[in-house]
């Protein structure tokens, strides 16, 4: 079991986080339509792969989740992906999760699916090169929700997932993700997060899951996107802190935030703060998506064969993460 704290601990280590690369193909679709260009295996292949041979690699990305698709895709250089961000001195990882689907008894909630023949699964993967995986749960703040019913059932499935990933000797990361859409105030948000995350350990803890071996991904504590309330950067990070000193056991080695929605220097921002302020033995890092690729999947689009230009601006933005994740950014190093 050491030899997945290890791999935990080295993944989030010396300001080091992660980059979630793991859209499924819908989202990815999305998120190239959105700037103009065909979705095809190709295209979201040289994305990826313009990302994963950045020099950033080496001193800030710990690790990189990667969709089923990209794990078994060969690099323009001829290696297998996870070998190509091996090489990097990174840890390939996967998402393993099916997706959220309609709750039954709750049906304007979701559940994340994915545990029938994960076992089977996780051995390919692991056989395919992957060190980590990650599974996420949605919650939807509003006034009857999340029931009872969303925050057991996905607590439950994200226990017995993690518990199946260490039997097949990879770390789980475990990513509740209640999400920023709404009209919520943040202490509300504060709320939920906490209520969340505690019973995630609770089933956690019943499946016999070994603490020290995985990596929690959750949502910072912000209002709602539709919210009238606006709080500082400094009240998240407190909000943040006070939220995971009271509901993670002390066991949990490291803890690498989602994005969720925030703009690239916000989300910089406020991880930067919440390491001021860490009074917890926590690692406090980042598994950010959009807010490692926006601006470089921008600069992208425009020209896809533009390497140089795209990986400048990815590195920028793994750099400032790199150093928020130590508590050493500001905002004149921004460009
Ligand atoms: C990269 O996006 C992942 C979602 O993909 P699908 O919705 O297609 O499954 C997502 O799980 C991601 O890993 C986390 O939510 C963090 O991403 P952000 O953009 O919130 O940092």
């Amino acid at each position: 079991m050491s030899e997945l704290n290890n791999i935990a601990l080295k993944i989030l280590e010396n300001g080091k986080g992660i980059l979630a690369a793991d859209e499924s193909t819908a989202t990815m679709t999305k998120r190239l339509n959105s700037v103009n260009v065909p979705s095809t295996p190709e295209n979201r292949l040289s994305f990826r792969e313009t990302l994963f041979s950045s020099s950033s690699m080496n001193e800030c990305i710990g690790g990189v989740i990667l969709y089923d698709e990209t794990i078994r895709q060969t690099s323009s250089k001829k290696n297998t992906i996870p070998e190509l961000i091996s090489n990097t001195g990174s840890f390939p990882g996967i998402k393993v999760d099916t997706g959220a689907k309609v709750l039954a008894g709750s049906p304007e909630e979701k559940v994340t699916e994915g545990l029938d023949g994960l076992r089977d699964r996780l051995k390919e993967y692991h056989k395919l090169g992957a060190k980590f995986t990650k599974w996420r749960g949605v919650y939807n703040i509003s006034k009857n929700y999340p029931s009872k019913l969303s925050i057991h059932s996905n607590a439950h499935a994200l226990a017995r997932y993690s518990s199946l990933v260490q039997e097949c000797n990879m770390v789980p990361i475990v990513e509740p993700e209640v999400l920023m859409e709404g009209y919520h105030s943040a202490k509300e948000c504060l709320k939920i997060t906490s209520e969340v995350i505690k019973k995630c350990f609770e089933e956690l803890i019943i499946q016999k899951v070994d603490l020290k071996g995985i990596i929690l991904k959750p949502n910072m504590i912000l209002a709602g996107d539709k919210s009238k309330e606006k709080i500082s950067n400094e009240e998240v990070a407190k909000l943040t802190l006070e939220c995971l000193k009271t509901s993670v056991p002390s066991d949990v080695p490291g803890i690498a935030f989602l994005s969720g929605g925030q703009s690239e220097v916000e989300a910089t921002e406020n991880l930067n703060l919440i390491n001021k302020h860490n009074n917890t033995n926590f690692i406090m890092s980042y598994s950010y998506g959009r807010a490692l690729q926006q601006s470089a999947l921008k600069h992208w689009s425009k020209d896809i064969h533009n390497i140089e230009g795209t990986q400048k601006i990815f590195n920028h933005r793994a750099e400032m993460n790199t150093l928020a994740a130590q508590g050493k950014w500001s905002k004149d190093l921004e460009i």
